[in-house]
């Protein structure tokens, strides 16, 4: 069900047997990388370049719809109906990214099906972002203000990607993120415009959404596993200090505009360098939310295992509906 592998079987087998041509296909690849080149679905690639990317589009896309969950939790509660409108908006725009997401690593032969399963066994990761809780509403203008921010310096290099369809998919999220940006900063607007009971509540959930949005960017470049290679094959164009830099210097005078203050003593413009310097992030948090999943990784994946249960109905009438299309073309045909 979902396949978008596009390989046939005879070309899946020639692929698994160049595989093993380590040495050669290697080098002609990493040629091919270094001249600029798209790789598309059908091409030979390196068996470590096809699982590296499922592994990170496979994870993005299990973000995207955990990432609903946090969102979700105020649709009923959002102030307005304006307001409701527009988050529920935002959340089917986040499905949508994790459909395209799922779609391109199909691509390279993973079902979705089993990428689904390893999110819900606990297997996959999901971003650690959304293991953090939004108990205000001001969360919701900071997600979009922080997180979605952080997304998209992350995201805009990845419309570069050397993996076609993940590329590709990219260019609609980033248009779409972009969107949602801007919807939580004018959240955020306006609560630090309004009452000083809602200036307080945007600079409280800035407090608890500041440092958690910059381990967005993955660890440090020096405790990154898997940055050099993936820059190599220009999956990654940057790595994740250089993209958590550029995060910081466009998103501290969007707080100085607002008046809010971002919680970190050691933040100082250092004219040299002409960026912002900034405090130690706390890695062992970090680490233990990925280790352990935080105050609400576990209820996240309780709750999507909860809407996959819910949705079975659905895959076995889109499944039925399939087969019994196939009969009637394979009887006119
Ligand atoms: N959370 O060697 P590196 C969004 C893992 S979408 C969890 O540096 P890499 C939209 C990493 O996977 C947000 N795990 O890894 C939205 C690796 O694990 P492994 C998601 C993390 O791949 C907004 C290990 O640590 N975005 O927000 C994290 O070179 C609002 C070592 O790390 C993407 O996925 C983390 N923060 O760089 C939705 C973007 N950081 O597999 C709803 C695409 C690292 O070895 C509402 N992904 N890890 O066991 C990427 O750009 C990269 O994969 C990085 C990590 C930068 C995340």
């Amino acid at each position: 069900m979902y396949s978008t592998d596009l390989r046939t079987d005879t070309e899946k087998k020639a692929q698994a047997v160049t595989a093993s041509e380590d040495a050669a296909l290697w080098e002609a690849f990493q040629k091919r990388i270094d001249a600029g080149d798209i790789i598309e679905a059908k091409d030979a690639m390196p068996e470590k370049y096809r699982a590296t990317l499922v592994r990170q589009i496979s994870q993005h896309a299990h973000s995207e719809i955990v990432g609903m969950l946090p969102e979700g939790n105020w649709v009923t509660r959002a102030p307005s109906l304006k307001r409701k409108l527009i988050l529920l908006a935002k959340i089917q725009d986040e499905a949508g990214h994790g459909l395209y997401l799922y779609s391109a690593a199909e691509t390279l032969g993973r079902s979705r099906d089993d990428m689904v399963a390893d999110l819900l066994s606990g297997k996959a990761k999901f971003s650690t972002i959304f293991t953090y809780p939004t108990p205000t509403w001001a969360d919701i203008g900071t997600v979009g203000w922080l997180v979605d921010g952080a997304a998209i310096v992350n995201q805009i290099p990845l419309c570069r990607c050397s993996y076609g369809p993940y590329a590709r998919a990219m260019v609609r999220v980033c248009k779409e993120e972009s969107f949602h940006q801007r919807q939580g900063y004018e959240i955020v607007t306006t609560m630090a415009r309004g009452a000083p009971e809602q200036k307080a509540m945007a600079q409280e959930s800035l407090n608890r959404m500041w440092w958690p949005s910059l381990m967005m960017f993955g660890p440090s470049d020096a405790a990154s596993l898997h940055s050099s290679q993936n820059m190599k094959w220009n999956i990654k164009r940057h790595s994740n200090d250089v993209l958590r830099q550029r995060f910081i210097d466009a998103t501290v005078p969007q707080a100085e505009i607002l008046g809010l203050t971002i919680p970190d003593p050691d933040l100082v413009w250092n004219k040299e360098r002409e960026a912002y310097d900034f405090g130690e992030i706390n890695w062992d948090e970090f680490w233990a939310v990925l280790k352990d999943g935080g105050q609400c990784g576990k209820s996240r994946l309780r709750a999507r295992r909860a809407a996959h249960d819910n949705g079975t109905w659905v895959r076995e009438a889109a499944g039925a509906y399939a087969k019994k299309h196939k009969t009637r073309v394979g009887k006119a045909a």
